[in-house]
């Protein structure tokens, strides 16, 4: 009986870390003029991870950072699929979403930006840390 216990008490410690183990981390960031938030983004290296944006703002802006410049990223809207090694940007237009899809392989702090013009010299910027 006490054996019996034993394994349904580790079956019971198992089963949540295995299911989190297989789940994205996702995280919802925002974005206005002229402000990603949040502005710092955490992540687990090997870990799948989902970041969603949304454009709370009055006009469009981008998502860019190197740090997805060589790797595999499956990007989502409303109207487009895509799976690409290496995404230079994604936009997003005012009222819209966009969702990138990775596995986080690098470990370290990454800048990310909106790189319509004018918009990093007001705010629009922030860092991917890694960890
Ligand atoms: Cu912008």
């Amino acid at each position: 009986m006490a054996r019996f216990l034993a394994i349904a008490c580790v079956l019971l410690l198992l089963t949540p870390l295995s299911v989190g183990a297989q789940e994205s981390a996702e995280v919802k960031i925002d974005m206005t003029e002229f402000a990603f938030r949040p502005a710092t983004v955490r992540i687990r290296v090997g870990r799948p991870v989902r970041l969603i944006f949304r454009n709370r703002g009055q006009i469009a802006h981008q998502f860019e950072t190197d740090y997805l410049r060589k790797t595999w990223v499956r990007m989502t809207n409303e109207s487009a699929y895509v799976e690409t090694n290496g995404l230079d940007f994604m936009g997003v237009q005012p009222g819209a979403w966009g969702r990138l899809e990775f596995m986080p392989r690098r470990i370290g702090r990454f800048a990310f930006l909106c790189t319509i013009e004018g918009h990093q010299e007001a705010g629009m910027q922030g860092v991917l840390e890694v960890r």
